[in-house]
Order: C-alpha cells, then structure tokens, then sequence
C-alpha cells in the first residue's frame, strides 16, 4: 500500500468511530462501473454503494441536474412550497403506480415513517385499540440502524446493547406463509417484509409465497409493507422485486438509487390511504423533498428508464447467474441471484468471504461479503457483457484458490 493510503486509513482510524471494517482501498474517482483508488488502480464496482449507484457512477446527468439545481435553490423546508417536489411527486407516483408519497432522507427514515403511518391507519381506520398495533416482520431481516427497526432484528450484532426497544413487533420465518397467517392477530396493522433478503445474503423466497402473502393481508384487512430499498429501482431486473411475484404492495419503500448515489433520497410510497391518515404536524424531516433531492430523484428514475437499465439488469444479471454458476470450485456451496442481485455462498470449510473479497481486490473487483460466508455481486445496472465476463473470469480464479 502507497503511503498515502496508509495515511488516509490511519487518519480514519485515529478519528473515526471504528463502524465499520473497509477493505483497504481508499477510492477517489468513479465513472460507470469503475471507480479508481488514490495510486490510480481500477476495479470494477461489485457493490454499487449496497445498490445506490445502480445507475453507475458519477452518471452525467444526474450530476449535471444536481449542479443546476444547486445554483438555484437546494433547501427550503416544507415550511414552503418549492417547483420541484410536485414534479417529483407526479414522475414517481406515475413510474410506480402509487397514489400517495412521502419523501424522506435516508432509508431507515422511510422505513421509521411506514412504521408510523400503518399504526396511525390501524388505530384511526382499522380500530385497533390505541397503543396495541402489531406489525409482523421475518427473521434475517435489515431495514436499517434506528432504534426501533434494530429492536426486530434477529442479528445479535446489529441489536446487542441498543436496548431497551420499542414494543409492537413479532419475527416469523422468511419464506413461509402459515407462520405468516399464524402470527396475524385482529390488532396486526402490517407486515414489512424485503421482497428478496439482501443482507441476509439474497435470500430469495420460494414461488408463490408472495401471491399467499398478498392474499393473507388483503384477507386480513392489514398492509402489506415492501422493503424495495434495496431491490427496487431496477436492481432484480424488474422496476420494483413484486414485479417478479405478481403482486402489489400496499405501501413501497424506496431508497438508495433513487437518486443514484448523489444525496440521501427516499420515500414511503402508498396505494391506498396509508399515508392519507398523517395530518399537518403529525411528520416531517427538515431535509425531507427537498428541491436539490427531488432534482435529483427526478433525474436518477429518468435516466434508469430512458437508458434501459432495468432491462440490462435482467440480461446482464442472467448472463452473471449462469457464469457464476458455471463455476465448478469446491469452495461454492451455492449462487443465488435475481437480476443483479446476485450472491456466493461458501462451504465454511473454504474460510471466511472477507478473505476471497480481498483476493478479488488484488485482481481488480470490489465486492463485499455478508454474514461471514457469502459474496455479493451487485455491479451498477449499466454493466456490459464484456464487463460481466472480465467480472467472471476473475472470480472463477479467484474462487477455485484455497484460501481457508
Ligand atoms: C449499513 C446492510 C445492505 C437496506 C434495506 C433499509 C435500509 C437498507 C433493505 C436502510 C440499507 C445498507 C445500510 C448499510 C449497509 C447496507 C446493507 F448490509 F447493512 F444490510 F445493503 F444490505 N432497507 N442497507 O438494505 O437504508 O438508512 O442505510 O439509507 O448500515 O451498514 P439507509
């Protein structure tokens, strides 16, 4: 390593709150798929910033849609009226299908905002005794680091010694829908659910399980909740994962790509009255559909569609899957994926994922692992064929090594 890098990650270090463990790379240029580190080596991004930069990076025209807008007006409050959250409003509720919006920042905050609004729907419209609301979520879930979505965590290191949480929750199997219909009591409000689990490893559910879902809350007049912050926008090869399952979500949560890497941007998006039930006062962000993100937004879900980058998602992410899975190694135990959504799982006899992401790193691709064992791949939605074998061809040498 330069000393330059030694330097950055040392200063990180010293000042830091040590959250995280990067890989030792310290990056400062990035165009498509590519980003560059401080001594100009290129690696192909496998990560896309955990789906925000789906778009790719640094993409143009959402840059140059940020640049406009900050020269006019970038922030003033919901205390006013500006001319960009109506166009933002209309361009996602037509691109979605959604009657009604509510634009946040981060994506926790969006999840933090659903969470809210089907209590207020359970108690105002539903008849849920006030305070009692239950809202069912699955095992290996993320939905974000807020004190009430680690409270329904089942992941000891993103929950341990945040307590005490917030009450009102119950965990049930991901994929399996009698543990669904078991768990929903009069007082269940909602079940939030990611359609496909992202950090869990890309766990993907068994066919029709969703079409049970659907039919479970309609029948038991509670919302169904769509964690699409992850692998909406384009990321499973379909604008929206439901897609793949044949039903609609009550209430859509998006995020990270909806602005393409560029600025916090998200939103609870709703097709019935979910979110007609918050009045003036009862929510709000300082920062939430602000005119320089709504520019933004506008621009990144133009672009997605305007430059086919859904349907190369689903050509390119099939090309990967069958590449990956043409891999004959010992150390895979299983290739997972839906559009460029994709994952590696290893034996546990191979050695941790972290080793094998390093490997990668020496041959030009940056990718991350989760949970110890499993292997990313989440390249921006605009990836070539000749990127994804350059992509393959140095996976398979890297994954045919021992590294345990
Ligand atoms: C970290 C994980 C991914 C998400 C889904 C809500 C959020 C996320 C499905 C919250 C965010 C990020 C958070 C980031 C790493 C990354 C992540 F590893 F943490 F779990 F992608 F899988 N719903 N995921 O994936 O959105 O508030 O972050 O904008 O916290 O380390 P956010």
């Amino acid at each position: 390593m330069s000393s330059s890098v030694i330097d950055f990650i040392a200063t990180e270090a010293r000042f830091g709150a040590r959250n995280y463990e990067p890989i030792g790379v310290v990056l400062s240029r990035g165009e498509g798929v590519w980003v560059w580190d401080t001594d100009g080596n290129r690696y192909l991004d496998c990560l896309s910033a955990y789906s925000a930069v789906s778009q790719g990076h640094c993409h143009p025209k959402i840059l140059a849609a940020m640049v406009e807008q900050a020269h006019r007006l970038t922030l003033t409050s919901r205390a006013f009226h500006n001319d960009q959250l109506a166009l933002f409003y209309e361009e996602i509720a037509a691109l979605t299908g959604s009657h009604k919006v509510l634009p946040m920042n981060s994506g926790a905050e969006a999840v933090e905002s659903a969470i809210k609004s089907v209590r207020k729907w359970g108690y105002e419209v539903k008849g849920v005794p006030d305070g009692q609301a239950e809202i069912i979520v699955c095992a290996d879930n993320f939905h974000g680091r807020t004190l009430a979505i680690v409270g329904f965590s089942t992941d000891a290191e993103t929950r341990a010694h945040f307590g005490p949480f917030a009450p009102g929750f119950k965990i049930i199997p991901f994929g399996d829908a009698a543990a669904l219909e078991e768990a929903i009591t009069p007082n269940t409000v909602a079940f939030l659910v990611e359609p496909i689990q992202g950090e869990a490893g890309v766990v993907i559910p068994p066919a029709g399980y969703f079409a049970k879902v659907r039919q479970l809350c309609t029948a038991n007049n509670m919302m169904l909740v769509l964690d699409e912050i992850q692998t909406g926008l384009g990321r499973t090869g379909k604008l929206l994962a439901e897609q793949h399952e044949g039903i609609e979500a009550d209430v859509t949560l998006l995020g990270k790509a909806l602005s393409g890497g560029f600025y916090p941007v998200s939103a609870v998006l709703s097709n019935n009255d979910v979110l007609g039930t918050l009045r003036p006062g009862q929510h709000g962000s300082t920062f939430g559909g602000n005119p320089l993100a709504c520019a933004v937004a506008r621009t990144a879900m133009r672009v997605l569609v305007e430059e086919g980058m859904i349907e190369n998602a689903a050509r390119q992410g099939a090309r990967f899957l069958e590449g990956l899975k043409a891999i004959r190694a010992n150390t895979i135990r299983e290739v997972r994926g839906r559009g460029l959504m994709l994952a590696v799982e290893l034996h546990p006899e191979a050695g941790r994922a972290r080793r094998y992401c390093e490997a990668l790193q020496g041959k030009g691709i940056l990718a991350k692992d989760t949970h110890g064992q499993t292997i990313r791949i989440a390249p921006p939605l605009v990836i070539t064929s000749d990127q994804v074998d350059w992509a393959l061809e140095r996976l398979a040498t890297t994954l045919t090594q021992d590294l345990s």
